[in-house]
């Protein structure tokens, strides 16, 4: 046998992105041309402002980098992309409730990502992970919850195959290279949007409660709903976007341009709509279409502590210092210090609740019902920790062990 190298959770991650991308890219046209704009006005802003571009990351990275959104359906399920992830070196941080948006979306949930400064320099993936609330009896009455249950229970959304694959990589540290391989396979498949029928009235019944709710509950798998991929001038992307032909939603979400980038800064274009069969209730099935689909992009700026980010929330992002200096004198902002004094900004990893609220509504075909009378199901970190098997990071922390490991292994 040919003898090759073990393959770590750094190259596993690194390479399920670039097959996901390839993927996507098969599913959504538009996301070529989308990667493709990112690419070019990432090569201007880095020819126009030199080392002052990759401040936030080296070009490397950025090119690379990709965040993913993907639904599920029950804990049970929320454990098992845990473990697909995790082979990946992709820890669950941070705790999203979605139920608390405008409209409200009947979902929990967290990003799967690299921890550490040298395994987010060598590759970023994020992909935000959301778990219906099945048992919320504002969204789903009793008849529904136990149909959804037994259609939930049901299905299995990953081989056992490919969780033995994550797990023996978890454990081991390492994979042979045809495992790796295998795990590459079964994982991208299993994100694929699958060509099964759909159920249409079970369908259109969990999409008059709530079209996410019908994209988790209503089909038999899970996919990728969206790829994210990182632009350096996000106003410009806007533009040219637009100049493409391509419409975009009306504004950036997160904060406006200002003098220092701050925290995320996202846009998208509208959910497309895409051929899917659908099993009728006379037994026939037919063709017809279905939006859950749509791009996204964004940019990035420095993590705002939770001092800086309660300022934010409160008063916008015109409330901040307007240097850098004075957002790390005045603990606003985390920065890392160089051997010779220079400030070094540190990335937001994470995602913005009220931004991502905003992603999930640019994708519904419509507000949905709810019944305001009835009491929320509790829904908390403790209850995603425990469904995930596995501590749930809190983003602060990590932020502040990356402020005070120093700069030592900031840049690849
Ligand atoms: C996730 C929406 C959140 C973002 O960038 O804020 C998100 C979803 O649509 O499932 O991806
Ligand atoms: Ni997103």
């Amino acid at each position: 046998a040919p003898v090759t190298d073990p393959v770590t959770p750094t190259a596993l991650r690194t390479r399920l992105a670039a097959a996901l991308s390839r993927l996507y890219g098969t599913e959504v046209p538009a996301y070529t041309t989308l990667v493709r704009t990112c690419e070019e006005i990432n090569a201007e802003v880095l020819e126009r402002s030199g080392e002052q571009a990759e401040r936030l990351g080296s070009i490397e990275r950025v090119t690379a980098e990709r965040h993913g959104a993907v639904r599920v359906g029950t804990p049970a399920e929320m454990g098992q992309v845990a473990r697909v992830f995790g082979a990946c070196g992709m820890h669950p941080v941070g705790f999203y409730d979605l139920r608390e948006a405008t409209p409200a979306i009947p979902v929990v949930s967290t990003a799967f990502r690299p921890i550490d400064a040298a395994e987010l320099a060598a590759n970023p993936f994020r992909v935000f992970t959301s778990v219906l609330v099945v048992d919320d009896r504002r969204f789903f009455d009793e008849r529904t919850q136990a149909r959804l249950r037994e259609f939930l229970d049901g299905r299995s959304l990953f081989p056992a195959e490919l969780l033995d694959l994550a797990d023996r990589m978890e454990t081991r540290g390492s994979l042979p290279a045809a495992e790796a391989d295998r795990f590459l396979e079964l994982a991208t498949a299993s994100l694929a949007l699958s060509d099964e029928p759909v159920d249409r009235q079970w369908y259109e019944h969990l999409e008059s409660i709530s079209s996410v709710a019908a994209d988790i509950g209503g089909v038999g798998s899970t996919h990728i709903n969206h790829l994210t991929p990182r632009v350096l001038d996000i106003d410009e992307l806007y533009r040219r976007m637009q100049d493409q032909g391509i419409t975009m939603i009306d504004r950036i979400q997160g904060p406006p341009p200002a003098p220092v980038d701050v925290l995320l800064r996202q846009t998208s274009f509208r959910a497309l709509d895409e051929p899917r069969r659908f099993a009728e209730p006379d037994g026939s099935v037919t063709t017809g279409h279905l939006r859950v689909r749509f791009g996204e992009v964004e940019a990035r700026g420095v993590a705002l502590t939770p001092r800086g980010r309660a300022l934010y929330d409160e008063r916008g992002v015109a409330a901040l210092p307007t240097t850098e200096a004075e957002l790390d004198a005045q603990d606003l902002a985390y920065y890392s210090r160089d051997d010779d004094g220079a400030l070094r900004p540190i990335v937001y990893e994470d995602f913005l609740p009220k931004s991502a609220a905003g992603i999930f509504a640019s994708n519904l075909t419509s507000d949905g019902a709810t019944d305001s009378s009835a009491r929320a199901s509790v829904r908390d970190a403790h209850w995603l920790q425990d469904a995930l098997e596995r501590p749930l990071h809190d983003p602060y922390a990590l932020y502040d062990v990356q402020r005070s490991a120093g700069t030592q292994d900031a840049r690849p």
